[in-house]
């Protein structure tokens, strides 16, 4: 009888191991996560671009602008060109503060139910020059 019940208190315990590190794993393994992508504002070789000007993301990305050459930049979303042909999207995501200094950041994060589709940005100071870019969320 008091190997049964030791071998009760072994198996047990051994359960409890196996719950404990599958336990773990759920906790550890990362759920299909948020990406975040680097455009930068004015390319590296000095010209009035985005770098990339074209990106396909998905709703809950984020997008980190970095003043890079040529300032000052912005970065403002068209309210005509984005899915919804929404003024107050377009205003949530953009950034109409002019960055002066090379290396400044701003990030712009698509929210989870943000509409897929084309989504057209440009740079205020620089839009005439052909400072456009695009961002697609994948549906
Ligand atoms: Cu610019």
């Amino acid at each position: 009888m008091k190997s049964i019940a030791a071998t009760l208190r072994r198996l047990s315990l051994a359960v409890l191991t196996v719950i404990v590190i599958f336990g773990s794993f759920a906790v550890f393994t990362p759920t299909a996560s948020a990406e975040t992508y680097t455009v930068k504002l004015g390319s590296d070789k000095g010209m009035l671009a985005f770098e990339p000007k074209k990106l396909t993301v998905k709703a809950g990305d984020t997008i980190e602008w970095v003043n890079n050459k040529v300032p000052p930049h912005n970065v403002v979303f068209d309210a005509k060109k984005n899915p919804a042909k929404s003024a107050d999207l377009a205003k949530s995501l953009s950034h109409t503060k002019l960055l002066l200094n090379p290396g400044q950041k701003q990030t712009t994060t698509f929210p989870a139910d943000a509409p897929a589709g084309d989504y057209t940005f440009y740079c205020q100071p620089h839009r005439g020059a052909g400072m456009v870019g695009k961002i697609t969320v994948e549906g």
